[in-house]
This record gives C-alpha cells, structure tokens and sequence, in this order.
C-alpha cells in the first residue's frame, strides 16, 4: 500500500500522470493507500483543512464510467484563494467543476439524518473544484480514483454565509460556471444527490468506515453538480450560485 501511496503522491508531485494500477484493489485497501497518501503530505507540512465527496451527480458519474460515491481528502496545500491565480504547470491535466461547501460546526461520524446534517453545518459557501487525475488520460477504475484521494487537486470558496435561511435551503440553487464570461455548465444544487446535504450524511458514513470523523470547523465539498471541464492557460473561471453569490479564479498564462 505504501509502494502505491508514492508512486501516486510523486506523480502528484511532479505532475506527471502514471499507469492505472496494474492490481486491482478492493474499495477497503483503496482508502488504506489514500490515508498512505495523506500521511505523506502531512509529513510534509500540509494540514488538513476538510472532505470533499466525489460522484453525488449523475452528470460526474456519466462521464467518468462510475456508479457509487467516493470520498477524499482537502489540504491547505490545494487552496486557491477567491479570485487567485493557480499555475497550470502544478497540475497534470486539471478539470474544475462547479460546487457547493458546507463549514461543519461540530465533529460528527456515523449514521446521520438530514436534519442532524443541517444541524452539524454552521456556513455554506460556493465553491469550485480543481481534479486533477495523476492517471494517465483521466481514466480510472473505482478504486484507482480513491487510491489516488479521489482527483483532489484544489478548491476556492467563496465567503461563508450562515444565515438560517440560506443553510435550511440549499436543495435547489441555480448554479452557473463560466470561463472567460462564457457559461459552460449550467445546473443546479438538486443534482448534487437531490440535496447537498446529503453530502453531509454520506460523508460522515463514509468516514466512519475509513475509522475517521468530520471536524468541526473542516470543510466538506458536496460533489460537483455537472460535469468537469478542461482548464486552459489564460482563462478566468467563474461560478455563480443562486443566494451565495459568485467567486472566480485566474490559471496562469501559459
Ligand atoms: C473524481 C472526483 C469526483 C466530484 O465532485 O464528483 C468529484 C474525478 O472525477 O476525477 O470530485
Ligand atoms: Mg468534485
């Protein structure tokens, strides 16, 4: 597990895409090499900063040939400021796609209901998401993609907004991905599995079986609402998203 935790964090590192894995692994030994991964980049330096759950929308789930939900792991390393510049050069063959974030404002791992989601989330925010795939041509099996925790890559959120309201509904919020002030997404939160935060729920599952909880004060990415799409040099990238307002970021000139 360990001999695949680097061959994966080095090819993340010097964004240079490697071979699916040859073994196939089951879904339990792909998160053992994800936390393999993790603890690399910790050594690092790097913090934990969140989660983010992968494959909630069918659109995700279409174009990459998958069918069940996976979950990953954010550091402060992939954090791209709200209307920042990330450097293509860092990535293998980034996509971005649009989201939506929760704050969690307790620890919770488990079985949770809707309401005890909404109950353990303090702020909800836009956000866009960086993958990078470290496979070569972005093609993976299920447990390939855990393994490699999942295309994380980088995420930018937008300022967090705690009104009651805002957090009591977030199932149905228009959502609006544009590059260079051209719409290429159009969607809405209700793809993300009906309801966002439903996210919450199948991530404190999904941790709770990986031995691990949710922070309080992490964030949890709730999974793409449309397909990803390629980024270029030179583009600006923005999301807007009904009630929480937009956010963009810059890649490099090539
Ligand atoms: C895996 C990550 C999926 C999402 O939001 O569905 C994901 C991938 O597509 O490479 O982040
Ligand atoms: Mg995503």
């Amino acid at each position: 597990m360990n001999a695949l935790a680097l061959r994966l964090d080095e090819a993340q590192q010097r964004a240079t895409a490697i071979e699916q894995l040859a073994e196939p692994l089951n879904i339990a030994e792909a998160y053992v090499v994800q936390a393999a991964l993790i603890e690399r980049r910790l050594a690092r330096g790097e913090t934990l900063t969140g989660v983010k759950m992968g494959f909630t929308s069918a659109a995700k789930r279409q174009q990459m040939g998958v069918d069940d939900l996976i979950f990953g792991v954010l550091t402060d390393e992939m954090a791209v400021a709200d209307g920042g510049t990330t450097d293509l050069a860092t990535y293998v063959h980034p996509r971005v796609e649009p989201e939506v974030a929760f704050r969690l404002g307790k620890t919770v791992s488990g079985d949770l209901s809707l309401s005890e989601a909404r109950e353990a989330v303090d702020a909800v925010a836009p956000a866009l998401e960086i993958i990078d795939s470290r496979y070569q041509d972005f093609k993976f099996s299920l447990s390939d993609v855990v393994a490699d925790n999942c295309s994380s890559a980088g995420y930018v959120l937008g300022p967090w907004l705690d009104q009651a309201e805002l957090l009591d509904d977030t199932t149905n919020l228009g959502m609006v991905m544009s590059v260079n002030g051209q719409q290429v997404q159009v969607g809405s939160s209700a793809a993300i599995s009906g309801n966002p935060l439903q996210s919450v729920v199948d991530a404190a599952r999904l941790a709770q079986e990986c031995g691990a909880e949710l922070l309080a004060g992490s964030i949890l990415l709730a999974g793409a609402a449309t397909a990803a799409v390629p980024l270029e040099p030179g583009c600006e990238i923005t999301l807007e998203v009904q009630h929480l307002g937009s956010i963009s970021f810059r890649t490099e000139d090539s």
